[in-house]
Formats: C-alpha cells, structure tokens, sequence
C-alpha cells in the first residue's frame, strides 16, 4: 500500500469513528486496491549557483562616424579693446574745393604764442635739403663750365661752346641754356670777356645791348638804359645807318655793328 492509500484509509477511519460515536454503531474498515496515482508534479528549482569567472575584454570596435555638429553656443563676453594700430601712410591730396561764400567773421581774441610747427619745419628741412642739392650740383657744372674755358666773375660765369651766330642766333641760345648774352656791368666783367677772346686770339662776340628800339638809345635786353659802357673811340657811329647791335672786341672795348654779323657766341649764366 502507498502513501497516498495509506492516507486516504486513515481518512476514512476517523470519518467512520466519528460516524460510530454519533450513532453508536460498531464499524468495520475494509481496505480496498484502488488504482496507481498520477505523476506527482515537477520538483522546484535548484538554488542559484556560484558566480562564475570574469571572462576575457573583449576588442575594441571600430571607430564610429563623426556625429552632425553641435548648436552655436551662445555669445561670448566681448575682449578688452585692443593697442592703437600703426600710423597709416599719408593719403593722397585731395581735389581742390569750389570757392565757399560767407560773410567775414568777426576777429577773434588773440592766440597765445604757438609751438613750432613739425609739418612746416619738414618742408623746410626738406627744401633745404634739396637747395644743398643744386648747389652741390651747380657747384659741379660751373667746374665743367670752368674747365672747358668758361669765366667766373662775382656771380656771373661766362661760357661759349665755340659756335657763331648772329645777334639773333646768339640770344635764342643763350635763353635755351638757362642763361643771356654776355653783358658786361662793370669793368670786371668786361674784363673777363676780355680775357676769353683773347684766349681765341682774335674776334668779338654780341653783348646783350643794342639800339633797336631807338635809335642812338642803347639798353639792356631787358630794356634798361646802359649803365656801364666801353665804347672803342669813334664809336657808336651807327655805320651806313644799320648799325643797331653791340660786340666787344678782342681789346675790351665795344663797336656798334649790324645785327646779322657772324660772330663768336658767348653767353652768361647767374
Ligand atoms: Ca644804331
Ligand atoms: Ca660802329
């Protein structure tokens, strides 16, 4: 007999006990065979293992994409203002204004004595500079001039390149060099062109005087009256009446010829 039986019988004698006390009744428990049980149902779960070993890292993975860019933060605090920048070069000059009109102002009080003027002392610096300059280069031409039978008298240089030409010829070349005819003011300027023809040994050469404006009234070129003269003896005498241009001779002394004679070219330079 099973367990399961077993139980079942005790059940039922107690239940018939029960019956008998009630009813006083003798009772009899008869054990009868009854069928074999169903499959009890499964066991429980076991209990929860031991924690196993940590296993190996595993490898890296690849590197993943760039992400898509992140929102512009917000402004930052503005930075501490910045060392003056360098001077810029000086612009170029402007066009020149229309002429304003306005009624005059009325004079203002008197300015208190001003500092030296830095732009105004610069140009001036510069001028000079510059004066320094030409003369060093004038200094350099009256050398060459000097050199090649040119004659310096006070602040005059007299110089000739050897050519002839008439009154006319003479004037238009002595003006493109900057300078005039020969024309002596003073005994030693007379002298000194003199001196140049006698160099040559012979001939005379157009002073800028003559008597073209009138007759028997000789004056510069620039139309002063004479104030310095040398004239040869006998002379002016405006021969056969065409005699309105001046020479000095090889003596130093002046004759009245007419202007279209061939003559030495001698200009001066001041
Ligand atoms: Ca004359
Ligand atoms: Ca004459």
């Amino acid at each position: 007999m099973n367990h399961l039986t077993k139980s079942v019988c005790i059940l039922i004698v107690v239940a018939l006990t029960f019956t008998l006390s009630q009813s006083e009744k003798p009772a009899v428990c008869s054990v009868v065979q009854g069928l074999p049980g169903l499959n009890g149902r499964d066991g429980r779960d076991g209990a929860i293992g031991p924690k196993g070993e940590r296993g190996e890292p595993g490898t890296p993975g690849e590197r993943g994409t760039s992400g898509p860019p992140g929102k512009v933060g917000p402004k930052g605090i503005p930075g501490e203002k910045g060392n003056n920048g360098v001077v810029g070069p000086t612009g170029n000059k402007g066009e020149k204004g229309d002429k304003g009109v306005g009624l005059p102002g009325e004079k203002g009080q008197k300015g208190e004595k001003g500092s030296p003027d830095v732009e105004s002392a610069k140009k001036t610096f510069d001028m000079e500079r510059r004066i320094i300059s030409l003369e060093k280069k004038m200094s350099w031409v009256k050398s060459v001039m000097l050199l090649f039978g040119g004659k310096e008298v006070g602040n005059k240089v007299f110089v000739t390149n050897g050519q002839e030409g008439n009154f006319y010829d003479a004037q238009k070349m002595c003006r493109e060099a900057g300078g005039n005819l020969a024309t002596p003011r003073n005994e030693a300027e007379n002298s000194a062109l003199r001196g140049m023809l006698s160099a040559r040994g012979s001939g005379s050469t157009f002073l800028g005087i003559s008597d073209l404006q009138v007759e028997g009234t000789f004056t510069y070129l620039t139309g002063e009256k004479v104030t310095f003269t040398n004239w040869n003896p006998g002379e002016p005498n405006n021969n056969h009446n065409i005699e309105d241009c001046v020479v000095i001779l090889s003596n130093g002394k002046w004759n009245d010829v007419p202007c279209n004679d061939q003559r030495h070219i001698i200009c001066e330079l001041q």
